[in-house]
Parts: C-alpha cells; structure tokens; sequence
C-alpha cells in the first residue's frame, strides 16, 4: 500500500546520494527497467515521478500541485492527464504509473447504502458547504452571546454574472460578547483548496466544541471570554462543490482568464495572495495550471474577502522590509489548514531564508506538531510557493501564520478522520487559541496541566488545595530540537486572569509539590485561602515559568463556593433503614454544576431548596419525615438514576473455535492474519475472494434484556474493491428475522488492524438480539477481503449491575446542581434492597425540619 505520506527532507545525505548518482549521467534505464510506454489513452494517471535533483520538485510545484513528496525514496506522486505525463517526461521525470490509484481516482463514487442526497456520496461525516453554513447558522442563533455568523465577501461566481449563483464568504465569531474587548484573536481558514474535505469539517467541529464547553470546561470558557476565535470555515465554496460531486478540484473556478479547458480553469487562492504575488517560481501564470496565480495580485474575490477581513480584524505589527521581525508581543495567530501530508509549516514559503520572527515560528510549530504529532518545518521544505496565506498573513501583518497539512489523503476516509485527524487535531487548535495573545512568547515557556482544586466546592473559608504540572517539554523534536529548560516559578490566579493587571497585584505562589523547581516538569501546589470569596463559581488560573523566564499558556479550573445561607454544604449520614445505623456519607449541595456520574449502583434522590411544606412538595416526597413547614420558594429536583459498570455480554477473541457463529461458506476462522494472537475470522479463507458474494457470519441469538448502551466493538483489516464490494455490519431484534445496517466499509489496502465502536442503542433490552457481518463482491475485481478478530458485545444497565454486600459509604465529590443529576462516588457495599434517608448533619438518623440550617434534603430508595 503507499504510504500516502508527504516526508519532508529527512535526510540531506540521502538527497545528495541521489542526486550525486543520477547526476553522475548514469541513464535511468541502467540502473532500471526501461520506462514504461506512455500509456494509452488521455488519463488521469497517478503517477510516481522519480527526480534527480531537489530543484526537480519546486520547478514542478510551480505548475502542479504535488501530492506526496518523498524525498527519501526519490520520487513525488501527482495526477497527471496526457499533457502533463509529457511535461513531467520532458522535465526528466522518470514515471511510473500506480494503477491501483489511477482506478480509484477515476472510478465513479456511489453513496453508501442508506445515505441521504445531500451529502457527499461515500464521505457522510464530512458537512456539504450547505450543512456546514447550516451548522453555523444554527451555532449563532443557539449561542447569541457567543457566537456570530458574518458575510465577508462573495466567492467568484456571486460575483461572475451568468453560471451558478455563487456564495458567500461566512466568518463564524466565537467569543463572550458580554466580556469587552479588545481581545487577542485566532484566525483560522479551510478549504481553501476545494479537495481538501477534513479541513473544513475540522474547524467546524472546533466551533462545536468550543460552543459546547463553554461553562463546562474552564479552558474553553476562559478563552472564550477573553479571546475571540474568528473562522472561515469554506473558503472556497465554488470550487467545493465540484470536490464535493467527486471531482479532485483545487482551484476556484474563475474561468475567465484564458483557459478553455472545463478541467483545468480557475485560480489557485493559494497563490493569489497579495504578498510576494508571482515572485519565486513558486506559482505559474499559465490559467490551466493547478498553481495559477492569477492574473494580478488577490484577483479573486475570495482573496479580497479574506484579504480585507484579516487586515480589518489586526493591526500590522511588522515594518515593511522582508527582515523587519514583528515585536516578540506581537498578537495574533493565523492558521489555514489544508490537507494532506502531516505537516506544520510556517512561513516563509517563498524563500528559503528563514523569517526574521523564525525562531519563534518554529518553537510554536513544534508546540502544534507535539499535539498533531504531525513534522514541523518552514513551508520551503515541502516545495517553493509564493502569494500564499500564511506568507501574506505573516508578512504583511506579523500574525504568527501556519499551514497545517491534515492527514493522509484529499478524500480521506471517515474512520481516519473521525478516529486521528480530529482528536490529535482539535488539541492543537485549542493551544492556538491559548497562544494568541502572544504567539511568539509563550509557547517557548512550560505547558500548565492537570489544574484542580480539592474540593471544587467548599463553604467560605474552607481551604481548598490546587494542583498542577507544569511541563516544559512538550515540543514535537522529529525536526530538530527546541530548547528546553527546568521549571523556576508557577502561580494562580483567582478570578482575574495573568494579562489583566490591577492594584495591588493578584498572582499568588504556588511550590514544588516535591520541595524544589530542579526540574523540567514539576507538579505544583497552593493551598487556597476561600475567605471573603463571594458565593458562586470561580476560575483559578494557573501558569508556570521556565528558568530562561518564559511563561507558558495558562489553564485552569473552576472553584464553587457555596453560601451557607443559600446552598449549604451538607454533611450527613446514609442510614441503613432496618438497623438505623449510619453509613458513612458526605454530601456537598449546591446551586452549582457538574452531572459527571463515576460510580455504579442504583440512586433515587430527591433535593429540595428554599423552606417548604413538605406535603406540597414533588411526588414521592412523602416517604420523608418533615411536615407542616409553611412553604415560601422551594424548587425541586427528582432523580431516578443508575450508574453501571461496562459489560461484555458477548465476546470471541477468536481463538477458541466457533462460538456459536452461523458461518455461510467459505466464512472460516483462519491463521492468515490476526489481531491478537493467532486466529481470526475471515470471508475468504487461502487468498483472494471470488467475485458476486454474499456471505454472512451471523451470531448466535442473544438476550440482552436488562441491557442498555449496547455497543458493538470488534478489530479487522480488509481489502476490497473500493465502492464495489463491501463488508457491512448488521444487526437484528429478532433473532434474524430481518436485518439492519449498522456499518459498511469499502477500500483497498487497509492492512492495519484497526478497531471499530459502533454503538447499538436498538439492541438495548432485546431478547431475541444477533449481529452478522456480510460480505458483498460485485464482479470485477477481487482482493484479500476481510478479517475480524476480537469481537466483543458490550453494554451497560440494570443486567449489569452486580449486587452489594452489606455496609456502605457513599460520598459526594462535587457539588449537586438543581435540575441536573447530583454527583457521588459510591463505594456501596449492601444487600439490596436497602432504604436509606439522609441525615442532614445533626447525627439524630431523621431529617427533619429540625434542621434549619439547612434548606436541602434528600430521600430515596438504594437497591
Ligand atoms: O501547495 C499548497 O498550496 C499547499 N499544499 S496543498 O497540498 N494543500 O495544496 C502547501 C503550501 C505550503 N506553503 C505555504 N504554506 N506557504
Ligand atoms: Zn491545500
């Protein structure tokens, strides 16, 4: 399979070699086979196109857009028509075509089965420019404080009379509105090239996130409050329409510069950027070309768009000659993310000469590729460019600017995307948003991780211990190596983060958890003083500074105080019914938030707030022992839950023979592959399948009642003609009777085991529950097929739940929200069932309105 991988120069020497022997005059033919004929017909080929020298790759840059440079093996991959096999001929290239890769590019694509029309067939997690402006219409109008989805400009054909309507050019704001500005800001585009479907769906799902956590995750809403996160989520929409039909589409689809050829017109946006326009070889002025420049500096109206916007948005910070730094405080960053290749570049990409803020680019490029894991270098590394974004955004304004090359292919394949590109990406993104403020600064200094405060609720005055590491180490090092130092210093902050400076200063100490800072990562501590905090949640923010005096990005975590007037912190006792005897249990109620639910056992638990009557209060109250208070305002909370520990309700690892599978021929268990240790099962048993197959392994009925979250998990690896034959993951509710899809897969050359999650919520509770996985080969072409190994049904709920042995203890970790599940650990231990009420601190076994001091009150039923 290729490694559809774009190395960057790994090696120097090697290139050298390589060069030094094909420029010794050697022929190619003498060291290999002669090249091939060129083939018959007008193409498109994917081609691998040997070079001899490194000048080779950017004097074809300049007209093509290379897909994957490999400069360790010599070659480059790129789709060439007839013409362009000549050019790359002419040019002395030595060619060879990949025919597997030609078949799939211009194989038409079939949506999979049970897909709707408006999506893009074969691709349902990546949005259409349709759903993706959809999604960000609806963020605004859910999120009116933070969220705001702007016209920037049109794409081409809005401005074009005739042809299709266009676009416009949306800009989705995140920021807390109700938290004045300025504020540092973090731009970031996709889709610039229209093929590149993870990006845009990669910043989308940023803005998800992002809208998602706020007030959830203390990061996430104190950069939201005080940074603004500006993205363009389609910067390309013309040009996007056409990849979304199928087409490998790069450029916008201007057609009015000379090109004639419906293939071939359009601007590359990425080399119509206003800074070093045309200046390097790294752009052609030939309008078929897939890098045409344009003809004139931001000729297109989506570069004016952008162009326009970003300059509006930040001020220039660097002076007008090309060595001129931008001040170390420069703010802002800027980030167009591309696909693929696994790449973060910086500028400059125009010229080798690094750029005079160079160093810190680079310190924060390693930063990013540490979360991506992705390898980090100045964008001339992969080839020469000029009129980019990244150059223009840097260059012209100081923003520190990057290129991320996501992933492994233009229409990568939901599973990569869902599983890798996204979690090693949105981690990433996050840094940049923390960075923004002072991009070239404080990624050199140490990473704060890890804050909490223990406990996160506590009454006025009650201390409360904050932890952190802090981590200077955290660079990816695969291109050289960033400098790294012991840690000197980390302090917090209560309320008023590090950049906002008042009278008297507000940084408190934190120490070395370990005694001393004599190390590159150390783990911190304080112990903060709660008195005279007012009642509600607070933000501790944390950073720690390096020995060379860096300060690194900050994190932080919330705090609650609960006003004993208001929300008291209730510490009481679980008794058992039958023997009146307490079982240990600390509760902490609160107005204040958090429903993470970690342990297992059945609750029922009712809060009430406020003085009451208890016999007007919720259904179910009555089991409880107070009356005739008079009620004023009393809100309550009734919740029924249950927390269950995962099982396995099916499992087959495959190595101890047929489980009970019904297995149609030839479905076998063999030794041919496997994913741990030595069998699996496979529809093709000795080799290649045949073709016009439909063969099933079916499992044996199973009973699932008293399940819930039912999910199905298994390992495989298969190898088939992509979009013709299938393997399809099926379930049924009655015993087989009929069938549901619950996934398909398709492709060549997926050799690596991989594991699949697919959840079955339509199985919760069935008693009469199978799962199968059918293979399908049309005719045509065959390949090795299917593997499975280490299947596993796995599902939460009642069923799961083991029963306790006598003796409890049962103790909240956090506060109880009103109108949201309460938060305990349990570590029950009882025979069910068991009756319990609590005791509202008075040690007396009854809960009473005896108990003034306290205004919450629980009772239920502990099974
Ligand atoms: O050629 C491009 O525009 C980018 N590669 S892509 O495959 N996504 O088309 C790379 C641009 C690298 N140069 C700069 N970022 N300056
Ligand atoms: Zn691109």
């Amino acid at each position: 399979m290729n490694r559809r991988v774009r190395t960057v120069l790994l090696s120097f020497a090697a290139l050298l070699f390589l060069g030094s022997l094909w420029g010794a005059g050697i022929p190619a033919t003498a060291q290999n086979p002669p090249p091939p004929a060129p083939p018959t017909g007008e193409g498109p080929w994917v081609v691998r196109a040997y070079y001899t020298d490194r000048q080779m790759v950017d004097d074809l840059a300049a007209w093509l857009e290379p897909w994957e440079v490999h400069p360790d093996k010599g070659y480059l991959v790129v789709a060439v028509d007839r013409e362009g096999y000549s050019r790359l001929l002419a040019a002395g290239f030595r060619l060879e075509v990949d025919p597997q890769r030609t078949e799939e590019l211009t194989r038409p694509r079939e949506p999979l089965p049970g897909q709707g029309p408006d999506t893009i067939p074969g691709y349902p997690c990546y949005r259409t420019v349709e759903e993706t402006y959809a999604t960000a219409q609806a963020i605004a109008a859910a999120h009116p404080t933070l969220a705001t989805w702007t016209d920037i400009g049109d794409s081409w054909e809005k401005v074009t009379p005739g042809g299709n309507a266009g676009y416009d050019l949306m800009v989705l704001k995140l920021t807390n509105a109700a938290v004045p500005g300025p504020k540092p800001k973090l731009f970031i585009m996709a889709a610039i090239h229209a093929r590149e479907y993870t990006t845009a769906e990669l910043i989308t799902r940023f803005a998800e996130y992002l809208v998602e956590n706020y007030d959830v995750d203390p990061d996430v809403t104190w950069l939201l409050d005080y940074h603004e996160i500006h993205l363009l989520l389609q910067s390309n929409p013309d040009g996007r329409k056409k990849a979304e039909a199928g087409q490998l589409w790069r450029k916008n689809t201007d057609n009015d510069d000379g090109c004639t050829n419906p293939n071939y017109w359009g601007t590359d946006l990425n080399r119509n950027y206003p800074f070093q326009w045309g200046c390097c070889g790294g752009s052609s002025g030939d309008p078929c070309d897939e890098t045409y420049r344009g003809p004139s500096p931001a000729s297109e109206p989506e570069t004016q768009a952008v162009v326009n916007y970003v300059q509006a948005q930040f001020p220039d910070q660097r002076g007008p000659g090309l060595g001129d730094p931008a001040p170390a405080d420069a703010m802002g960053v800027f980030m167009d993310i591309h696909s693929y290749s696994r790449l973060v570049l910086w500028p400059w990409g125009f010229t080798s000469t690094p750029a005079p803020n160079g160093t810190a680019l680079q310190t924060l490029g390693r930063k990013f590729a540490y979360f991506n894991g992705y390898e980090p270098e100045q964008a001339i590394g992969l080839y020469a460019t000029d009129g980019t974004t990244d150059d223009f955004a840097y260059g012209e304004l100081g923003l520190a600017a990057y290129t991320f090359e996501l992933g492994t292919a233009f229409f990568q394949d939901c599973g990569a995307f869902e599983n890798t590109i996204l979690p090693d990406n949105l981690p990433a993104l996050l840094y940049a948003a923390k960075a923004s403020r002072t991009p070239y600064l404080t990624p050199a200094g140490p990473d704060a991780l890890n804050v909490a405060a223990i406990p996160a609720g506590v009454a006025p005055g009650q201390p409360v211990q904050l932890t952190a590491t802090v981590d200077d180490t955290r660079y990816n090092n695969s291109n050289g190596t960033e400098p790294t130092q012991n840690i000197a210093a980390a302090e917090y902050y209560v309320d008023v983060p590090p950049w906002i400076t008042t009278t008297p200063p507000v940084p408190l100490p934190m120490v070395a958890a370990d005694g001393s800072f004599d190390e590159e990562v150390e783990e911190v501590v304080a112990t903060v003083d709660t008195t005279g905090l007012s009642a509600g949640r607070h933000i501790l923010f944390v950073r720690g500074q390096d020995v060379n005096g860096n300060w690194g990005a900050v994190s932080a975590a919330f705090l609650y105080l609960l006003d004993p007037n208001v929300s008291p912190a209730i510490e009481g006792f679980v008794r058992d019914a039958s023997t009146n005897l307490p079982l240990a249990a600390t509760v902490t109620a609160s107005t204040f938030q958090t429903n993470t639910i970690p342990a297992n056992g059945y609750y029922h638990m009712l809060v009430i707030s406020g003085t009451y009557d208890m016999s007007a209060a919720a259904p179910g109250f009555a089991t409880a022992t107070a009356t005739g208070v008079v009620a004023h305002n009393y809100q309550t909370v009734q919740q029924d839950f249950y927390l269950s520990p995962i099982c396995e309700m099916f499992a087959d690892d495959v190595e101890a023979g047929n489980l009970g599978w019904t297995a149609q021929s030839p479905w076998a268990i063999t030794t041919e592959a496997s994913h741990s240790p030595t069998h699996s099962w496979t529809d093709s048993p000795g080799g290649n399948y045949a073709n016009n197959r439909n063969i099933s392994l079916t499992s044996p009925v199973l009973d699932l009642s008293g399940y819930e979250d039912v999910s199905l998990s298994f390992w495989h690896i298969y190898d088939m003609e992509t979009d013709y034959d299938y393997g399809y993951v099926e379930y049924s509710t009655n015993g087989g009777g009929s069938w549901t899809q619950a996934a398909a897969y398709t492709g060549y050359d997926h050799v690596t085991w991989k594991q699949e999650t697919i959840p079955l919520p339509a199985l919760d509770g069935q008693a009469n529950a199978r799962i199968r996985f059918r293979f399908y080969s049309d005719s045509s072409l065959t390949a090795d097929g299917w593997h499975l190994d280490d299947i596993a049904l796995t599902g939460g709920g009642p069923a799961c739940i083991t029963p306790l042995a006598p003796t409890a203890e049962f103790t909240s970790n956090s506060p109880v929200v009103l109108g949201s599940p309460a938060v305990f650990t349990n570590q029950t231990v009882g025979t069910a069932p068991m009756d319990y009420f609590w005791d509202f601190g008075d040690g007396l076994g009854t809960s009473t309105q005896s108990d003034p001091e306290y205004t919450y009150l629980a009772a239920g039923t502990f099974t």
